[in-house]
């Protein structure tokens, strides 16, 4: 293979393991290294691994790949890309390709959301929209409000702004005392009383109200903005309850509060429309996205904000740059060329309208693993479930994973979080292939201790 023809170099150094280097991230390296998992190459919605075997990818690579892989459309508006501008500027310079796709990024989100700045990854759109929040709040006037409330259980990346407002315990606690002021409200995990619910979940909506417990703890006017996924994925798949992002909303006009759905999961299909937004009908002021934005086949993130809140910001600065923040790869090339390629493939084979027409397939299909032995929830909405495995005595996340590897050797990939099991397939899923999927875990569970 062609990535070790320098082995023989390597080995002079005093290394002999060709995959030492790579630190991985959010793996167990050492684990991995001696049992290595390699994909080779992808189709559709299947992988090919490195051992020659066909894998069943039920969680779209991470949540990214939504129209599913390789697709040509999509490859070949990269290649030409890459041949005819590899890359220029965005700062103080522009090129055509993120100008047109801002124009119709916008004209997928929800009414007034239609101002979008670019970024290369979710984590970057999370930090991105806090610093734009904070921005606003001293353009309107209101720079006492400093302060950044996030979710226990949330997930936003892993920056430090993503990891402050984020609410998962290790993905923080050796990582320092993380940005000032920032506070969190209590998560919408319920099993007691939610347990294998179809959809939006009943009970919880009072949740929300922890929101104005902090506002009461800290006064309206130190809190900038909120920060939440409209459904948590990553923490493995909380649907909100009914009623619930409603009442966020409020609370948030009420005093003065910016509202920031992180929707680098739930954008682009994956619960149906082209946000969790527009799809549940509550209207945040800003929203972070990233992954299916460009079918993951270049890494690209944005964040799109209402018009009146950037006005803000802009006509807040006499002349010259109005906010002070930029990546490099803002707006790239050829992530602006896949992302234009992408919204294509979406609308012409309709995949924003999949989940809600494969939902309650989907649905009866996650849900028939009711009884199963070691399930204690099933969570789903649109192309997302949650299966939710009784922790083994003792070892807390084993069971899950033993499952994510014994899925991945019998050709699944599924993903495995804490206890829970998550999938997310690509959106040009067929209902034999999510019979297969759930018919393999369910015959996987039986075999797991
Ligand atoms: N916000 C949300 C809501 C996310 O789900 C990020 C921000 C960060 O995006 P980047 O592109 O910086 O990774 C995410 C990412 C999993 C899993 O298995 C989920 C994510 C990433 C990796 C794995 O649940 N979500
Ligand atoms: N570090 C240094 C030394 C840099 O010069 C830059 C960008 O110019 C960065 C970090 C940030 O890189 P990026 O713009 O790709 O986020």
């Amino acid at each position: 293979m062609r990535a070790f023809d320098w082995l023989g170099e390597w080995a002079v150094k005093g290394e002999n393991d060709p995959l030492a280097s790579f630190w991985m991230p959010f793996t167990a390296n050492r684990a991995f290294k001696a049992n290595p998992r390699q994909l080779v190459s992808a189709s559709g919605m299947h992988y090919q691994s490195s051992d020659g075997r066909t894998i069943l990818d039920g969680t779209s690579g991470l949540w990214c790949s939504n129209a599913g892989h390789c697709r040509p459309e999509i490859t070949e508006a990269i290649a030409t890309a890459a041949a005819t501008l590899d890359f220029a500027p965005t700062f103080q310079l522009g090129h055509p390709l993120p100008f047109e796709l801002a124009q119709r990024l916008a004209a997928l989100m929800p009414d007034g959301l239609d101002r979008i700045f670019f970024t290369n990854s979710g984590s970057e759109s999370v930090d991105t929209a806090l610093k734009i929040a904070l921005n606003i709040q001293r353009a309107k006037g209101q720079g006492t409000r400093t302060r950044l409330i996030g979710r226990e259980r949330g997930y936003h990346g892993t920056g430090f702004g993503g990891i402050s407002v984020g609410g998962l315990v290790n993905n923080r606690r050796n990582f320092g005392g993380g940005l000032p002021g920032v506070d969190h409200i209590r998560h919408t995990h319920d099993i007691e009383r939610n347990a294998f619910t179809h959809g939006f979940p009943q009970h919880g909506a009072e949740l929300a109200d922890d929101l104005q417990r902090l506002v009461d703890l800290h006064g309206a006017d130190t809190i900038a903005a909120v920060i939440v996924e409209p459904m948590a994925g990553s923490t493995g798949v909380l649907v909100p309850p009914v009623g619930y992002l409603q009442r966020l909303r409020e609370i948030c006009d009420k005093h003065g509060i910016i509202l920031i759905f992180d929707e680098v999961i739930t954008a682009f299909g994956r619960v149906g429309g082209a946000t969790a937004a527009g799809q549940w009908g509550v209207t945040p002021d800003i929203i972070t996205m990233a992954k299916g934005l460009t079918n993951a086949a270049v890494p690209m993130g944005a964040v799109a904000v209402k018009r009146e809140l950037h006005d803000a910001v802009i006509d807040s600065v006499p002349g010259g740059i109005e906010l002070f923040h930029g990546y490099t790869y803002s707006g790239h090339p050829l992530a602006s060329a896949a992302g234009l390629a992408t919204l294509d493939l979406y609308a012409r084979d309709g995949l924003f309208d999949r989940a809600i027409e494969l939902g309650s397939y989907w649905e009866d299909a996650a849900h028939s693993l009711k009884g199963s032995r070691h399930v204690i929830d099933i969570r789903t909405i649109g192309l997302v479930a949650g299966i939710e495995l009784e922790p083994r005595a003792g070892a807390p996340t084993a069971r899950a994973m033993e499952l994510f590897h014994a899925c991945f050797d019998n050709g699944l990939l599924v993903r495995a979080t804490g206890d829970i099991i998550a999938m997310s397939p690509p959106l040009i899923v067929e209902k034999a292939q999510i019979d297969e999927m759930f018919g393999k875990i369910g015959e996987l569970l039986g075999r797991i201790d």
